[in-house]
């Protein structure tokens, strides 16, 4: 069976990183623009350095642990027979942290920090600043997080394309489907025949293009769908 799964910020909420929206979520009291986008850099690097040097001590400061949810799907990778396509949104490393691999992250990565001068993508946990210095080329105020803003192409978006194309389940977790391209996503599996399922806490704008909506907290439906997937399997034999 194929299954493309797609993440947003929803499935690490239990484990302590802030949503975008919403209450106390990433976008307030900030402007998009501002903030995650090429001209807000270019206008202020410091200030989107902070924005993120602010999320990636989060993350790596020992408090934030992946939870039941990324656990199940990484489970629900390692099984046999299950060709799992796993796509998130988020630039957090909880997928890998639990277990997951080949993960495709179609936003970036936080822990990754990316030379405008020479292109080299290097691992990056401390701050980021106009000081920082490239460990490939030397470089200096070159350096960004390696992430995609709006009005910058999604990574690896072919291949996911490509995926959702060939499969026979989508299911989005813990996505407000307000971004794009991956907002389309769903309708795209729809579009190749797949069965598609969002797994949500609440209503979004796009809760209507799935076959199924199942509302509640990522890290208890789940575990619960990927037990129920793999039952029914094993009872099919
Ligand atoms: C591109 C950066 C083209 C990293 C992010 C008009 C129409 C259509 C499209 C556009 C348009 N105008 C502009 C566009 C394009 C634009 C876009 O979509 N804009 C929106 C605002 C309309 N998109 C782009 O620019 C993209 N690029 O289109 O390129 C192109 C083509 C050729 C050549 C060059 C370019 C790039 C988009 C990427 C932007 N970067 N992040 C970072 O800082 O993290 S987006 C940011 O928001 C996140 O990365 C994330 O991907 C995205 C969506 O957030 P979610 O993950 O959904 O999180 P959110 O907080 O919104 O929702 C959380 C959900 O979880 C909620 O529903 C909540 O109910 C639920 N939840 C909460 N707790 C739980 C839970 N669910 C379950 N359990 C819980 N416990």
């Amino acid at each position: 069976m194929k299954i493309v799964v797609l993440t947003g910020a929803g499935i690490s909420a239990e484990s302590g990183v802030p949503t975008f929206r919403g209450a106390g979520g990433l976008w307030e009291g900030q402007r998009i623009e501002d903030v995650a986008s090429p001209r807000g850099f270019a206008r202020d690097p410091e200030r989107v350095h902070q924005f993120y040097n602010g999320r990636r001590a989060l993350l790596t400061g020992g408090t934030i642990q992946p939870n039941a949810a990324h656990l199940a799907l990484a489970r629900l990778g390692r099984t046999r027979g299950i060709e799992l396509t796993l796509v998130t949104q988020n630039i957090d490393d909880l997928h890998e942290r639990a277990g997951s691999d080949d993960v495709r992250h179609l936003h970036g990565e936080l822990l990754k920090a990316r030379c405008t001068a020479c292109g080299a993508v290097n691992p990056w946990r401390e701050d980021l600043s106009r000081a920082s210095i490239c460990p490939a080329c030397g470089g200096i105020d070159c350096l960004r997080p390696h992430v995609v803003w709006f009005g910058e192409l999604p990574f690896g978006l072919e291949e996911v394309a490509a995926a959702i194309g060939r499969a026979d389940r989508f299911v989005a977790i813990g996505t407000s489907g307000r971004v794009y391209p991956a907002a389309a996503f769903v309708a795209w599996a729809r579009e190749a025949g797949a069965r598609t399922l969002e797994i949500n806490l609440e209503e979004c704008p796009c809760s209507g293009d799935f076959h199924e909506s199942r509302r509640g907290r990522a890290g208890d439906l789940v575990p619960e769908w990927v037990e129920e997937l793999l039952s029914a399997r094993k009872d099919r034999g």
